[in-house]
């Protein structure tokens, strides 16, 4: 496919570089766009006052009513959804569906405490598998592709999300689950898998186990992948692509909004397209709640608009990322988010100091040497936080003299030290000691007791 197309709004053609599931929702006009949302959002913003107790009574306490949804900045009027929102209804409290109208129950990877509890209904299922259809060929894959899906299945949504949008689309799905590397090697081998999705952390290491195994990637068909779940960088890109020889693209989502696909990355790889047509966005300021204009970076918002199992209005999801509305030269029209720079909730205190693990990452991006492999390793020595960040060291470093070993060391030291503004530590470890992850990696240890 590659016509060219005239965004409204934007006064120039644009050529389209990618391949749309759904080419009339996906490219539609913005003014379209925005009527159609503002219908769906009047529809949800009814039903959720008239069905379910918690809306009807923060809408209340708000003085906000359905009716005054007049235009989409109304939008603004209603009241936040948190997931202490979610929490203090297990585990069916925001349910807008009664339980025989609900197929399916997923759960969030929560560690501690109760899960948060999401139904959906038939409808839900079919718009999910659309949204995650929609992330695969903007991949490139057809039903003639193998997709191998190595997310977790069972309650986590990754697993199943993935493979309804590769059966929607008619390609060849295999239902790996995470875990037994070697086994999923093997079988992506044998079996010609053309497309991998799993976590980045996941894919690295499957790259690894390969070549444990002697298996170069020629000798796998793979061409492409889509990796969500958890925050990684434009250097953990390169070096999946390097490794497997393919196209790496990010697929983000979270179960209290629908699960993956909620956005997803177009072969231009330069932010993720949110599917307008079913989640309206904004970015606050974390501290206030007032809207940020596009652009600007603070907490992603979702308001879910097409949803029946458990719509959610304006969820303040603690990721924190940044709108972009400008065209984008691959033809959708949907507006982009910056790539999810880490989580309010993620946010380490040391010293007083504001630490989110991603800006540690570009710190060791900038020097180099390293592999994308780190551990923030946090304890309280004397009263006093120390943050320790251990990173491996590349094969060919490894082998140095100790002196450029220190050097090394000092520079990313210095380097972090520079970006945060407080003094850290930093241990070089051997390449594979860091613990790999099967599904979502484990950037953190916290060892200090408060
Ligand atoms: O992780 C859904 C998912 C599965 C997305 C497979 C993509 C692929 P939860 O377990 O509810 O759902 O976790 C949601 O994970 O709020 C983010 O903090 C993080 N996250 C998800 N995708 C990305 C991404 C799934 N592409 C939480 N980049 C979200 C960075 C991501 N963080």
């Amino acid at each position: 496919m590659n016509y060219d197309v005239n965004i409204k709004g934007s006064g120039k053609n644009i050529k389209e570089s990618g391949n749309y599931w759904n080419r009339a929702c996906e490219c539609m006009p913005r003014n379209e766009l925005k009527k159609l949302q503002l219908e769906r959002l009047q529809v949800v913003v009814r039903r959720v006052y008239e069905t379910v107790p918690f809306y009807r009574r923060a809408f209340d306490e708000k003085g906000v009513k359905p009716d005054d949804i007049r235009s989409l900045d109304d939008l603004r009027r209603l009241p936040f959804t948190t997931k202490q929102d979610l929490r203090d209804n297990y585990p069916f409290g925001l349910f807008a569906r009664p339980q025989s109208d609900i197929v399916r129950v997923h759960a969030s990877s929560g560690t501690t405490g109760k899960p948060i509890v999401v139904g959906y209904t038939r409808n839900d299922i079919a718009s999910w598998a659309e949204l995650t259809a929609r992330a695969l060929v903007s991949a490139g894959a057809t039903r003639d592709d193998v997709v191998h899906v190595a997310y977790g299945y069972g309650l986590f949504t990754g697993g199943l999300g993935l493979h309804y949008g590769a059966e929607l689309l008619g390609a060849t799905t295999i239902p790996m689950s995470g875990g037994n590397t070697k086994r999923q090697v093997m079988l992506m081998k044998d079996l010609g898998s053309t497309i991998l999705a799993c976590t980045p952390s996941y894919a690295l290491y499957i790259a690894e186990v390969m070549e444990e195994m002697g298996v170069r990637r020629e000798e796998l068909a793979l061409k492409a992948g889509i990796f969500g779940a958890e925050p990684w960088s434009d250097k953990m890109r390169a070096e999946i692509e390097q490794k497997l020889g393919i196209m790496a693209l990010d697929i983000y989502g979270l179960s209290e909004v629908i699960g993956p696909g909620v956005a997803c990355e177009c072969p231009e790889k330069n932010g993720l397209h949110v599917n307008e047509d079913h989640f309206i966005p904004e970015i606050i300021d974390p501290e206030t709640g007032e809207n940020l204009p596009p652009g600007q970076q603070g907490e992603l918002v979702f308001t879910t608009i097409t949803k029946e199992g458990i719509p959610v209005i304006r969820y303040r999801t603690r990721d924190i990322s940044a709108l972009y509305d400008e065209p984008c030269p691959c033809g959708r029209t949907h507006v982009r988010m910056a790539r999810i720079m880490g989580r309010t909730d993620d946010m380490l205190i040391i010293r007083g100091v504001n630490v989110f693990p991603s800006q540690i990452e570009s710190a060791l991006l900038e020097v180099g040497q390293t592999e994308p492999h780190y551990l923030l390793v946090v304890d309280r020595k004397d009263k006093l936080d120390e943050l320790e960040v251990w990173v491996e060291v590349s094969e060919a470093v490894i082998f140095d003299q100790v002196k450029r070993l220190e050097a090394l060391e000092a520079a990313i030291r210095e380097n972090i030290e520079t970006t945060l503004g407080i003094s850290v530590k930093v241990k070089l470890v051997e390449p594979k000691t860091i613990q790999r992850s099967e599904g979502k990696a484990k950037r953190i240890i916290d060892r200090r007791e408060l």
